[in-house]
């Protein structure tokens, strides 16, 4: 029996890593977005599934969250000279990860099987599952037209008031066989404090996503990205306002609706305790320290063996 945790984005990657101390490859099976990834300077990148990789293997980069620690900037010196496009900072070692999944793409293998292969060499025995092995690209609708999500997110420093979202190719994608296979014995499905509209969203979006969580028997539960009416990191409030809903951890509880049996509240919002749609827990959902993030695993995953009984 597996728990199935929906991550995506540097918050979401916080509650993974704790996750991944508290439960064993095989008790824990990760859900990755992929809505984030592009091609960029003839590369296939994808965002999420490096910045959950990276942390898991103890390699990122601790003030930024994205990209490896152990970094220099060579390449992307050398590409300014020549004029090429630096918007998108590729770090030397990160470049590395970049080229070789491209080549393995390339030569035929899924994303799912690119994945498995930098973990076995970045020692990552967790299972990291992208959502679908089909392309999905998470489009960013603004008053001034429509946005990729790497141009919005980095190039456009998430500037851009939003309007809506589109998922392009979730409708023909298909959900990575190895989620299904965990929900088919799961204990619990944990949405992890990632930003609902662009990280998570973009899973629930991929065909046929929604329904087979909705089918398992195992309780969900989602972890508020949201602290006191203020995003922890991301553009997450700000999307709320623009979206004019609002930017409080009980309009996240909302948006998910009835796809949730219970969800996490930081000890900020505690007042918010039972006067949600679904069953509500509370805990320090702030995560700075490795302890930190490890008391919130166990809290969740204390929170689903609840619900679950
Ligand atoms: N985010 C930035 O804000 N600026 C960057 O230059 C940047 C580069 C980058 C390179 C590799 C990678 O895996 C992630 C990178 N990110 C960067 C983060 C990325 O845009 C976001 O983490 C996700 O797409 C949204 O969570």
């Amino acid at each position: 029996m597996s728990y199935l945790a929906l991550t995506g984005g540097i918050g979401g990657a916080k509650l993974a890593l704790g996750l991944a101390h508290v439960l064993g490859p095989t008790e824990v099976a990760f859900v990755v977005n992929t809505g984030d990834d592009f091609e960029h300077l003839g590369l296939h990148i994808s965002p999420d599934l490096d910045t959950l990789t990276y942390t898991l293997a103890g390699r990122s980069n601790a003030d930024t969250g994205w990209g490896r620690g152990d970094e220099s900037w060579h390449f992307m010196a050398a590409l300014e000279e020549l004029g090429g496009e630096t918007w998108f900072q590729l770090g030397d070692r990160d470049l590395a990860l970049h080229v070789e999944r491209t080549r393995m793409l390339a030569a035929g293998a899924t994303l799912t099987e690119v994945t498995r292969h930098v973990c076995a060499a970045l020692g990552i025995a967790h299972r990291i599952l992208p959502m679908s092995d089909d392309p999905v690209r998470t489009i960013v609708h603004t008053p001034d037209g429509v946005l990729s999500f790497q141009h919005y997110f980095v190039r456009d420093r998430c500037r851009p008031a939003v309007t809506g979202f589109d998922f392009q190719g979730a409708g023909e994608a298909a959900p990575n066989p190895g989620i299904l296979k965990v929900l088919e014995d799961c204990r619990g499905i944990l949405i992890c404090p990632s930003n609902p509209f662009v990280s998570v969203d973009p899973i629930l979006a991929v065909s046929g996503m929604r329904a087979a969580l909705e089918t398992c028997s195992a309780p969900v539960v989602a972890v508020s990205p949201i602290v006191g009416d203020r995003a922890i990191k991301g553009p997450t409030a700000k999307m709320m306002r623009e979206l004019d809903v609002p930017s409080t951890a009980r309009q996240v509880a909302l948006h998910y609706g009835d796809l949730l049996d219970g969800f996490l509240l930081d000890e900020q919002d505690a007042a918010q305790h039972g006067t949600l749609p679904v069953a509500t827990a509370v805990a320090q959902s702030v995560m700075v320290s490795l302890e930190d993030r490890i008391a919130l695993a166990r809290a969740a995953v204390a929170f689903l063996d609840d619900l679950g009984r």
